[in-house]
């Protein structure tokens, strides 16, 4: 199916799931787990206990003194932990924690709809929980009659916890489906244009799915390339409980001595760690720097016209682009060095370099989140390709590199099952107008709010944007990850009625009419896996403190509103948690002793403390990607309609698309660093934060580590900061016609001149919430990101496209607000 992405919700169970080299895997005589049937919990000293858990940030004990989470100790099996985890652990007790069901006053006394400009100015009522639970469940009701079903959205996006059960995310669509239907949304903003443009190109979407395995860079590899790509900040964390085997990774190519070039506008920690050589291209401006490099291979007779022949299609069609041929401008290492920056010299140098070594080009996903972004994914395979290093040891490309431990070697271990949203079908649970649901893409909902009836196109079809009136959000934070935030704001006044479960007054929170408080996954029980890729344990998510406050689990509140639905057995299925989580682990062990291993019985596991390992066989060990498909191109052929990888796609060619032509093409994006019509001067990059997972922990304690001024820090190099009178520690004001926001400059070389950096994540603070356009107190850097989508193909988020001007702040200072008790600031 070539458009399956088009029909699946990737961020369903199945996301981040991704492919094994082979199914063949060998049955094992023995036992081989590392599990004491004698361990019992560990107590650390008298009055204290240690629970065993596991988050985003990897597997810890929790110390516990009178009743309190003193502590959380990294597991020792952790390659290396991350320092954030003494933020995970402050999230439980933050000022910030949200303690009570609260009900915006506007909305409580004068009905849904009232006063949408008042969303977000603090004024806030507590409610019990069963008076919360009949204004969800009445308003619910209101919405689908009065509109229908599709004016319900529950295609809330965002990084909710881990866990098989307390999936909030699935548990919110479980309500809504059960009870009457909702409109969905369907990608992701991580890789939302790369999953689409993929399976057009190499026949799967690929991002989630495994690369090379780091031993076999490290063996193989002579010069890896990390283009956009830095580990070592983002496999911090993974979607399902980190196991940090990219660390490990980066330790065996230091080891082998493997050479490291980072092509990236910052000097990044991978960079910095493996002593690479430094490349510093003009953001999004890649594709052309790709296109010279491509050019030199071609001019030079570097290519692998066999590999082309044999394993790609449509490299004639896109041969007179690469020429010139074809509009007269040869894309050539001179025509490449005036639009992205680096010498013509160099960018033929590097297309020397990677065809004479064996080549690996990790790239990671910053690109595609960009106008245009499906083209930067598309070209780096062509320049893969042209190499003719795929499949082979140590060659290629890999996309997951810095995404979750991709690259950690995948060991043999069970699939824990997971709670479904009871529209899959074999739970029990149906649609009850099944057929209705509607699904938009996911970064297109503001679009949806300002433009309903409107139709637009998306990945060959066409869908009719629905009028939405309710929208429910659990596990995501859209006042931090969507762009422009203030065309958002101004969409958000279309809404009736915004409803939130969290556990913290994020903006997003702050921002609804029904704010419920749900349990951290640390007061609550709970089982997953370890390692998106490597799959290497399964861990206890052990309760470690009572919930805080009125906190109730995200699944007991929809199983309320769903019971006062009429569907409460039909959600609940009479099972507790520790049914659903015995259930689950039972799954495993039947599906591990198929594969030849017995697993403890579920008593015997939960009690020991201790995360139950899975063994490492050479063949995973030692994954090549592509592999097979180069051994074998007929019998291991790729999912695309010609099997091999397209250069040229003839289904893209048919959407006539005039932003996704149908082979790799360079298109100027809206706004860029000295774009021929930009009209600020510095290029604004928007990476994913060192001290963060997106927004969650900002209202932690673990802020004040990397905070300037309690602002969010905006890199900028002394070359742009000393004309504009910025020393390093200055409040600054960073601006476009977008937005405008605070932030701390942090004066230095590590970033290219003319260009910024603020993480995407910080909380978005407005000095006057009533006010589009007011300034953001603490730095979310969306205030000043593009709306728009990156294409009509993929219609994915451009969070990483931006440009602005920054200056030193003269004005009083004002305080932040967002990161303690909602009062009112209007
Ligand atoms: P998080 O901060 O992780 O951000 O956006 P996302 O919305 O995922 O938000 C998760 C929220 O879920 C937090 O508020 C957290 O408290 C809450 N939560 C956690 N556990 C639970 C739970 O058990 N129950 C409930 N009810 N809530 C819970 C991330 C998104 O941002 C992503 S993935 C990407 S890749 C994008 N990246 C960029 C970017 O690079 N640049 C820009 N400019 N913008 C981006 N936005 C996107
Ligand atoms: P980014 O930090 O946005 O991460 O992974 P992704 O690869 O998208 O960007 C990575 C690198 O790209 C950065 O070093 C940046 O400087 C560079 N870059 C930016 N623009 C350009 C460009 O135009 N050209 C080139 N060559 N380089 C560019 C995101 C992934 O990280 C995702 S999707 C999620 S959901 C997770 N989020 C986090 C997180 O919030 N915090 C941490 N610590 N780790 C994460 N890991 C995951
Ligand atoms: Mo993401």
């Amino acid at each position: 199916e070539l458009r399956g992405v088009a029909h699946t919700d990737i961020e369903s169970p199945t996301r981040r799931r991704f492919l094994q080299g082979s199914a063949a895997t060998a049955a094992l005589s023995a036992m081989p787990f590392s599990l004491s049937l004698l361990s019992g919990g560990a107590m650390a000293q008298s009055g204290s206990k240690e629970v065993i858990s596991g988050c985003h940030w990897g597997v810890f004990t929790g110390v516990v003194e009178d009743g309190r989470a003193v502590k959380f100790k990294p597991w020792g099996g952790d390659p290396q932990p991350t320092p954030m985890l003494e933020g995970v652990r402050d999230s439980i007790y933050s000022a910030s924690r949200i303690r009570y069901p609260m009900v915006r006053r506007a909305w409580l006394e004068q009905g849904p709809g009232a006063d949408p400009d008042g969303r977000g100015n603090g004024d806030f009522v507590r409610v019990s929980w069963d008076k919360a639970i009949e204004l969800v469940a009445n308003e619910l009701t209101r919405v689908r009659e009065e509109y229908g079903q599709q004016a319900v959205y529950g295609g809330s996006y965002g990084w909710k916890s881990p866990g098989k059960l307390h999936n909030c995310k699935t548990l919110l669509r479980r309500m809504l489906n059960l009870t009457g239907g909702f409109t969905s949304s369907i990608g992701d903003y991580s890789t939302g244009a790369a999953q689409v443009i993929l399976p057009y190109v190499s026949g799967s979407i690929e991002v989630y799915e495994q690369c090379t395995t780091y031993p076999v860079l490290a063996e193989h590899t002579d010069l890896m390339v990390f283009w956009g790509c830095d580990p070592r900040n983002n496999s911090q964390i993974s979607w399902q409980v980190a196991d940090h085997g990219a660390f490990k990774g980066i330790d065996q190519l230091k080891e082998a001595g493997v050479k490291t070039l980072c092509i990236d506008p910052l000097r990044t920690n991978t960079c910095d760690y493996l002593d690479g050589e430094w490349i510093a291209p003009k953001p999004q401006t890649d594709v052309p720097l790709m296109l010279g490099i491509a050019h030199t291979l071609l001019s030079e007779d570097l290519h692998d016209q066999k590999f082309l022949d044999r394993y790609t299609s449509g490299f004639e069609e896109f041969r007179p682009y690469l020429t010139g041929e074809s509009d007269g401008q040869p894309k050539d290492a001179d025509w490449a060095a005036d639009i992205c920056g680096i010498d013509a010299e160099t960018i033929r140098d590097l297309a020397r370099r990677f065809a004479n070594n064996r080549t690996m080009l990790a790239l990671g996903y910053s690109m595609q989140r960009q106008h245009h972004g499906e083209q930067s994914t598309w070209m780096l395979v062509t320049l893969a390709c042209m190499l003719g290093q795929v499949g082979l040891p140590g060659g290629g490309y890999g996309l997951s590199y810095h995404y979750s431990s991709g690259g950690a070697p995948t060991h043999n271990s069970p699939i824990v099952k997971a709670i479904d949203d009871a529209a899959g079908g074999g739970m029990g649970g149906s649609v009850d107008e099944a057929g209705s649901d509607i699904m938009i893409p996911v970064a297109r909902f503001v679009e949806t709010l300002l433009n309903p009836g409107k139709t637009m196109q998306f990945n060959g079809s066409e869908i009719e944007l629905p009028v939405i009136k309710l929208a429910y959000w659990a596990g995501g934070n859209p006042f931090a990850h969507h762009q422009d935030r203030n065309e958002m704001l101004r969409a958000w006044r279309e809404l009736d009625t915004f409803i939130v479960n969290d556990f913290q007054w994020t903006a997003t929170a702050r921002h609804a009419d029904i704010v419920l408080p749900c349990t951290t996954s640390y007061e609550r029980n709970d089982i997953e896996q370890v390692g998106d890729y490597a799959l290497s344990h399964i861990v206890a998510m052990r309760k470690i403190v009572e919930p805080q406050f009125e906190a109730r689990d995200d699944f007991d509140i929809f199983a309320a509103i769903a019971d006062k639905l009429g569907k409460g057995y039909e959600f609940t299925q009479g099972r507790s948690e520790m049914d659903w989580i015995r259930g689950f682990y039972e799954g495993a062990k039947i599906e591990a002793r198929a594969k030849g291993m017995e697993m403890p019985v579920f008593d015997v596991f939960w009690e020991s403390n201790k995360p139950l390992a899975f063994p490492l066989e050479d063949e995973q060990k030692n994954f090549v990607r592509h592999e097979a498909f180069r051994k074998d191109p007929i019998l291991n052929a790729l999912g695309t309609a010609t099997g091999k990888f397209e250069i040229y796609s003839r289904a893209i060619a048919g959407f006539a698309y005039d932003d996704c032509p149908p082979h790799p093409t360079w298109m100027e994006p809206i706004e860029r660093l000295d774009g021929p019509t930009t009209k600020y001067p510095l290029g604004i990059s928007s990476n994913h934060p060192a001290g963060r997972l997106h927004s969650q922990l900002c209202g932690t304690a673990f802020r004040e580590t990397y905070a300037v001024q309690n602002r969010e820090p905006c890199m900028i190099n002394p070359e742009d900061a000393e004309p504009r009178g910025i020393k390093d520690g200055d409040v600054v004001r960073v601006f476009n016609d977008r937005g405008q926001i605070l932030a701390g400059a942090v004066v230095t070389d590590d970033i290219m001149p003319g260009v910024i950096m603020v993480s995407e994540g910080g909380w978005f603070d407005p000095l006057d919430p009533r006010e589009i356009g007011s300034l953001c107190r603490y730095g979310d850097v969306n205030n000043l990101t593009p709306g728009i989508a990156t294409s009509k193909l993929a219609q994915a988020n451009c969070g990483q496209t931006g440009a602005g001007d920054v200056e030193k702040f003269t004005g009083e200072l004002p305080e932040v607000y967002v990161f303690s008790q909602p009062e009112i600031i209007t």
